[in-house]
């Protein structure tokens, strides 16, 4: 009998080790089912021709779908998204291809060495990575450039910082036909997807090493994304495509970032034109709507939109008209509404009421909502409310620029506890 309880205590050793197993394996796949676009099995119909476009002075309806019929359940947001994500590459941004065929790479506690091979051809980058104190494995955010982000926050608030340098990626200063960093080596030179894409690109790679590292010292489920002025426009545009970003930090960012592109001729802002010159920002196929964005199928408050219902803290300056803050403060507040409809509308905070008027300056009105963020959407201990303080200086009124409403959007998604059989189509039901 001694024997026997030996062997039961054996069995029952191996029995709790199998399950620890299977539970760390499970624990492991959740922490790596995160996909950079959830609707990319979606049918989406044919996009209208350049030249069919309607003029519409008036920000595009969000919830309008392609047929022309508008959505009804929070599902139906799913491949809506993946409708304005088409649209947006098309006409915008440039089209963001996906997954390489290989992304290898590796994590230390001081860098991030990411290297793709797709279609014969390979690149490699590199970023460098700060801890904060404390034990791992930490959420990390990205940090586009040097400035303008507050990393000593970000660090103090228990995340890692991820210092990204885009223009290893994406380099600045090329012609539109000779693009040049480690995407153009992968897709070619003469690619028209524009530099904002590219550098969201490189940020989807960095997830994708955290996500095979292992998760001992990164978390792959925790990354944010941040940056100032024309990393500002990278930040917003790396978080609307990639799904895997739970909180989107735009700081600043001006034409070809937050502003909807049909307020900035009449704010003043820099102009399309000049935004689509200075730099290969935007998408190639930007170039036909730089003076005529009433011309445009979707506007900034849809890349909003494909933010939600994900963590979005957008930063902005009211003192410089130059950044188009007011167009910014529409996009968001427009953009808002898809959050509201989907219920997440204590995801988004748009905040530009603050003092000090130098670009990319280090804010303190900031500190505290950035730490809350940073707690809420990446540590997973907070669950502090969204906030909407837009400065007097630089009000937008989104009435002004809308002409559609918010649909309820009634929750069609089955709760996957809820044991209750499927009612049979036809059998009236109590409500009605
Ligand atoms: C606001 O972002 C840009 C702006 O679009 C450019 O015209 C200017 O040259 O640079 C700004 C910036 O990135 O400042 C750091």
């Amino acid at each position: 009998s001694r024997i026997r309880s030996k062997v039961v205590a054996l069995t029952v050793a191996a029995a709790l080790s199998i399950a620890g197993a299977v539970a760390l394996v499970s624990t492991e796949a959740a922490a790596a089912v995160g996909v950079e676009n959830e609707g990319a099995d979606c049918t989406v119909p044919a996009l209208p021709s350049e030249g069919s476009l309607p003029t519409n002075s008036r920000l595009p309806d969000p919830f309008r779908k392609l047929d022309n019929t508008r959505i009804s359940t929070k599902s139906d947001w799913r491949c809506r998204r993946e409708e304005i994500k088409r649209l947006a590459e098309r006409f915008v941004y440039g089209e963001k291809p996906g997954k390489p065929t290989t992304v290898t790479g590796t994590v230390s506690n001081t860098s991030i060495i990411v290297n793709v091979n797709h279609n014969g051809r390979s690149s490699s980058f590199s970023a460098s990575v700060s801890l904060p104190s404390g034990t791992g494995p930490f959420p990390a955010v990205v940090v586009y450039g040097g400035f303008g982000a507050d990393t000593a926050v970000i660090r103090a608030a228990g995340a890692a910082v991820i210092s990204y340098d885009p223009y290893v990626v994406g380099r600045e200063g090329t012609p539109r036909n000779n693009k040049q960093g480690a995407f153009y080596s992968i897709y070619g030179n003469t690619s028209s997807t524009g530099l904002l894409v590219a550098w969201g690109w490189g940020v989807s790679r960095i997830i994708d090493v955290i996500e095979q590292s292992g998760g001992n010292i990164l978390k792959a489920d925790a990354t944010g994304v941040t940056g100032c002025s024309r990393f500002g426009k990278g930040a917003f545009v790396a978080g609307a495509f990639d799904q895997r970003i739970a909180l989107t930090m735009p700081i600043e960012s001006g034409s070809a970032g937050v502003p909807i592109f049909r307020g900035i001729p009449g704010e003043g802002a820099q102009s399309l034109s000049s935004a689509y010159g200075e730099q290969p920002w935007f998408g190639d196929a930007f170039g036909s709507f730089t003076g005529s964005p009433n011309r445009l199928p979707v506007d900034t408050h849809e890349t909003v939109a494909m933010i939600a219902p994900r963590g979005l803290f957008i930063m902005d300056n009211p003192h410089i008209a130059n950044l188009g803050p007011r167009s910014a403060s529409v996009a968001a507040l427009g953009g808002a509404e898809v959050y509201r409809a989907l219920g997440a509308g204590e995801n988004i905070t748009y905040w530009s009421d603050v003092q000090d008027g130098t670009h990319c300056a280090n804010r303190p009105e900031w500190r505290t909502p950035l730490q809350q963020n940073i707690q809420k959407f990446l540590l997973k201990t907070g669950n502090a409310a969204g906030a909407i303080r837009i400065s007097s200086r630089a009000q937008g009124n989104l009435a002004d620029w809308r002409d559609w409403t918010t649909p309820t959007l009634t929750d069609s998604t089955p709760n996957p506890t809820d044991t209750t059989p499927p009612s049979t189509p036809g059998t009236p039901t109590a409500s009605g």
